[in-house]
């Protein structure tokens, strides 16, 4: 619907993993683990209800099995909500036709994760058709990218890995941390550092985030945006808190340019005046 990611204000984006038709959130990405929360068509609804700007799709069997095996329910809320919010949809996209043709079909961002590491160079092909549209996903276990549902290690360096993938004409990078993922037990800033200081292209960060101070961790930490699920699912805090917390246009606080901290509004105006 939009352009770029991190080209408006950071974002906290809900996540709407499916498999076998539900809404899921696994633990460490493990097939069996993890609690589903319903139809995906509602969770989606509700989400953009609640506020959200971008939506956060992923086929999880698709990334499993390596076709988009819940295509019909992913269908199902483009074609409701993709006027009112960005979406970005990922999980067993392997082709550059498959991938532009989602973007025809009104997907904001095509998340590339296997693909984008077996044929590097269909990055580029994606995104000389729809420039700005391609994230690749950099899913990384122990340090380590991994791909195919996270069950193949690849040794790649993820911070590595993103800047060639930006040089290959990336829009953005998808980072999740495996190692936290759906625990909801906090967040790795240095691993999310060393990626977004590697480009300048947003970075998206996911994985762990089990409080609002974890958002602003990420944020800090220089990420453009965050995906949260578990934390939202089960009600830790609301969409509208977590937004809240970064945003500054409806907030006593204003992001300092120089360390990225929250100061007091007054205060940066004096600095400024
Ligand atoms: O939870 C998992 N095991 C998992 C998951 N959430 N495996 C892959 N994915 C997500 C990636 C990315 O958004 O984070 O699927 C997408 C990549 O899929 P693919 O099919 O391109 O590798």
């Amino acid at each position: 619907m939009h352009d770029s990611p991190g080209s408006s204000p950071f974002d906290v984006i809900p996540a709407v993993d499916v498999k076998d038709g539900q809404v899921v959130q696994l633990v460490g990405g493990e097939r069996g683990t993890g609690k589903q929360y319903g139809d995906p068509v509602e969770a989606a609804t509700q989400w953009v209800q609640q506020g959200a700007e971008t939506l956060h799709l992923v086929d999880l069997d698709g990334a499993f099995e390596g076709h988009r095996e819940n295509a019909t329910a992913i269908e199902t809320i483009v074609e409701t909500v993709s006027q009112d919010v960005d979406i970005q949809l990922g999980g067993g996209i392997r082709t550059a036709d498959e991938a532009v043709s989602l973007v025809e079909t009104g997907v904001d961002r095509v998340i590339l994760g296997t693909a984008a590491v077996k044929s590097p160079e269909i990055v580029g092909e994606i995104s000389q058709t729809k420039p700005g549209s391609v994230v690749v996903s950099l899913d990384a276990e122990d340090g380590e990218v991994v791909v195919s549902g996270w069950t193949e290690k690849t040794g790649l360096d993820p911070a590595v890995a993103a800047s060639r993938y930006e040089e290959l004409g990336a829009g953005g990078i998808l980072f999740t941390d495996v190692d936290v993922e759906g625990q909801l037990e906090g967040v790795n800033a240095d691993a999310v550092r060393r990626v977004a200081d590697a480009v300048s292209i947003p970075v998206i960060a996911s994985g762990g985030v089990a409080s609002i101070s974890d958002i602003r961790t990420l944020r800090d930490a220089g990420a453009a945006a965050v995906v949260v699920g578990t934390a939202l699912y089960e009600g830790t805090f609301s969409l509208a808190d977590g937004k809240r917390a970064v945003d500054h246009t409806n907030h006593w606080t204003v992001r300092c340019p120089v360390c990225r901290c929250d100061m007091p509004r007054g205060l940066i105006s004096k600095l400024t005046w």
